[in-house]
């Protein structure tokens, strides 16, 4: 296959991003934003660093799963990440050209967690018999994109939502939101000076009244101090329940990254840089303050 342009791949994105812009009202506001301050001429000209989705480490489903739609269209499996706390793990997936953006998988350690939780999170998904992307034509963009927003298990119980949250917020996102995207990612260093770095753009963010998850610090910074990463805090859904009941739920957020050039490129002007001249992949640090952006103690600011 030649990648390059993959017109089922940009179908798919498309399919993701649609619902995912009506649910997380952030997105269309900050862009909003950006066009009003002349930051952007035209909402292409954002550069999407990356996309995320989680999933529940049972058999059939899970990473090896949900990763064969990605990589069918020419994505690269990288580096693993553990987060021993979180009890996920998660990889990243290189795309096949560097416009389209890189993708993050996390899955839930469902047997770390205790019996009770375990037999709750079974309940549902021991209906899910066969990996359900197994009986799909991956290059068929309709079929792959109603794929994401399909019940692959019964709508959880508001009981069985608050029982699963206690112990893992992330158990309880997932049950509820299953494969709807997680995040999409604003590469702030590919924007116009002086918005091209991590601070001033938060500071134009919180102007704009978005909240920003405050876990560990705004902006999160690797090791190398190479990539700098800040995320608003989830937008609140009315979720109905599998008895009627409602109540108000995380859902989905907007992330923001800043990836500098490697010291080799640092002397370089910003518009000679490629992206392989800037850190690549992610930082697991960074990650685990990430996924609180749906956490009620980040969601409750907002
Ligand atoms: C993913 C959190 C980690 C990153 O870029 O490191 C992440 C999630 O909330 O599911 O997005
Ligand atoms: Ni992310």
């Amino acid at each position: 296959m030649i990648f390059n342009k993959d017109v089922a791949l940009d179908g798919i994105l498309d399919a993701l991003f649609t619902p995912y812009k009506k649910s997380v009202p952030d997105v269309n506001h900050i862009v909003t934003a950006m066009l009003n301050q002349g930051i952007i001429n035209k909402e292409e000209d954002i550069l999407n660093d990356h996309i995320a989705f989680r999933t529940l480490g049972v058999p059939n489903l899970g990473i090896a799963s949900f990763e064969k739609i990605f990589l069918h269209h020419g994505y690269k499996k990288m580096e693993p990440y553990f987060f021993e706390q979180k009890k996920l793990d998660a990889f990243w997936y290189a795309p096949p050209s560097p416009e389209y953006p890189r993708i993050f998988i996390s899955e839930l350690r469902v047997k770390d967690l205790s019996k009770e939780t375990q037999a709750i999170i079974h309940n549902y998904t021991d209906a899910v018999t066969k990996d359900p992307i197994d009986s799909i034509d991956l290059d068929d963009v309709k079929a792959v994109g109603d794929f994401f927003y399909k019940p692959l298990w019964e709508l959880p119980t508001l009981e069985d939502y608050n029982a699963l949250a206690k112990e893992s917020e992330y158990a309880a996102w997932v049950i509820y939101n299953r494969y709807y995207l997680n995040h999409y990612t604003i590469s702030v260093h590919a924007l116009p000076t002086p918005y091209n770095n991590l601070n001033t753009f938060n500071t134009f963010l919180e102007k704009n009244g978005i909240v920003l998850n405050d876990s560990g610090s705004k902006i999160k910074i690797s090791a190398d101090g190479l990539l700098k990463q800040s995320s608003s805090v989830a937008k609140m859904i009315l979720a109905t329940f599998a008895d009627g009941t409602t109540k108000e739920i995380s859902g989905s957020y907007v992330e923001f990254a800043e990836r500098l050039p490697l010291p080799q490129f640092a002397h370089l002007p910003a518009e000679e840089l490629t992206t392989a001249m800037r850190r690549e992949g992610f930082e697991a640090a960074n990650a685990d303050k990430i996924f609180e952006s749906t956490y009620s103690e980040q969601t409750s600011k907002s």
